[in-house]
């Protein structure tokens, strides 16, 4: 079977995201979505709130699953038998970083990383950017899923935010 992971914090989900995991899980069997847990960054939304909007987002692919992670990519690939990660690449400024984590993640457990040039109509797109945006009430609504929308003004209402 071939398997992937779709690697990320997904703080929330988008449609940048969507279009890669999509077309990642037309090219392998599997897709794992790994959502990293960050112990030392507090995200907008839990870990469980980002799988199970990921699990909204992702129902009709039938060869995605969502699961959460800790520690090092490679080991988390290690144990879902997965040899290689599916990334987006944004811009120049994402492949300087990217190039660096794929060549690390060779050297430490030879997994490869396959890089997927973003869909144009996304390629400007960040889960920061689009807090930034909804945070003072401005619309995203075509940048994530409406499920993400309304989880998003419902969160930041409840801060107080819009
Ligand atoms: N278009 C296309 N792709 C996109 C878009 C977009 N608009 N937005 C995001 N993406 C893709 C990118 O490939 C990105 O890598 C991925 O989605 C996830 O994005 P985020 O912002 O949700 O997640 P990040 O960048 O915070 O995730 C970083 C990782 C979790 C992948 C990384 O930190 C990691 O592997 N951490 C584990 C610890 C580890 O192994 N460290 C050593 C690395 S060598």
């Amino acid at each position: 079977m071939r398997r992937a992971v779709c690697p990320g914090s997904f703080d929330p989900v988008t449609n940048g995201h969507l279009d890669v995991i999509g077309r990642a899980s037309r090219l392998f069997d599997e897709v794992i979505v790994g959502v990293l847990i960050n112990q030392s960054k507090t995200g907008l939304f839990s870990i469980d709130e980002r799988i199970a909007m990921l699990g909204e987002a992702t129902s009709g692919y039938g060869n995605v699953r969502i699961q959460s992670f800790q520690g090092l990519l490679v080991d988390f690939c290690k144990t879902v038998h997965a040899p290689v990660v599916v990334k987006g690449l944004r811009a120049v400024s994402d492949f300087d970083y990217e190039l660096k984590m794929a060549q690390m993640n060779i050297g430490l457990a030879g997994v490869e990383t396959l890089f997927m040039p973003t869909n144009p109509l996304y390629s400007y797109l960040s889960s920061s950017l689009v807090k930034e945006v909804a945070k003072w009430g401005g619309d995203v609504s075509a940048h994530v899923p409406d499920h993400v929308l309304a989880a998003l003004r419902q969160r930041l209402a409840g801060n107080g935010a819009i």
